[in-house]
């Protein structure tokens, strides 16, 4: 089993809802299991146009391979009505694979660690939240980072009745 993290983002539709039904068909997947979801972000674009995005971020741990779960963000991108019409478009949900245990590589198609996790407040706030010790073999601990992005406007959600933060919040067979 490795651990990995996930980031969604996304700022066409009711995003929010997007990205909770998007964990949710995950967590019904065998072959990985949800250990954390952060609170959802609002964040200004970063090297893109359009409105704002929600953000967050979780921590699975999984059997699949790197190559395996981005077929599975893939599929779900695509269930979700994610279109490409150029790059950085606004999108209904992007999912991308921050970090997969052990896993560093440069293919064009899935590098590992994600090449921007450190450049991006709306990645590096949510994955704190949910893992505040969390280090890259070549980087080092990531909350260091946050200075160097603190003008990119970002906000945590109120969020009511949700267990965000918290581990295990979903399992396999809640749902
Ligand atoms: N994703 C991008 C480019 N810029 N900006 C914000 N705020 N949030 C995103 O998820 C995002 C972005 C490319 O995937
Ligand atoms: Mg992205
Ligand atoms: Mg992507």
């Amino acid at each position: 089993m490795a651990r990995a993290f996930i980031g969604f983002g996304g700022n066409i539709g009711d995003t929010r809802q997007l990205i909770t039904d998007a964990i949710i068909c995950l967590a019904q997947r065998a072959e990985l299991h949800i250990l954390a979801k952060s609170c959802f972000y609002q964040s200004a674009p970063v090297e893109a146009t359009g409105g704002d995005y929600i953000n967050a971020v979780i921590e699975i741990e999984t059997e699949l391979s790197p190559y395996g779960l981005l077929h599975v963000c893939q599929a779900i991108e695509q269930e979700f009505g994610r279109e490409r019409p150029y790059a950085n478009a606004p999108r209904t949900l992007d999912l991308d694979i921050l970090s997969f245990e052990g896993v560093t590589q440069n293919e064009t198609e899935l590098m590992l660690p994600h090449p921007k996790i450190i450049e991006r407040s709306f990645v590096l706030l949510p994955l704190l939240e949910i893992a505040p010790d969390f280090f890259l073999p070549n980087l080092g601990e990531l909350k260091a980072y946050l200075p160097k992005v603190a003008h990119q406007r970002i906000e945590k959600l109120p969020c009511r009745n949700c267990n965000c933060g918290e581990k295990d919040v979903y399992s396999q067979t809640a749902h």
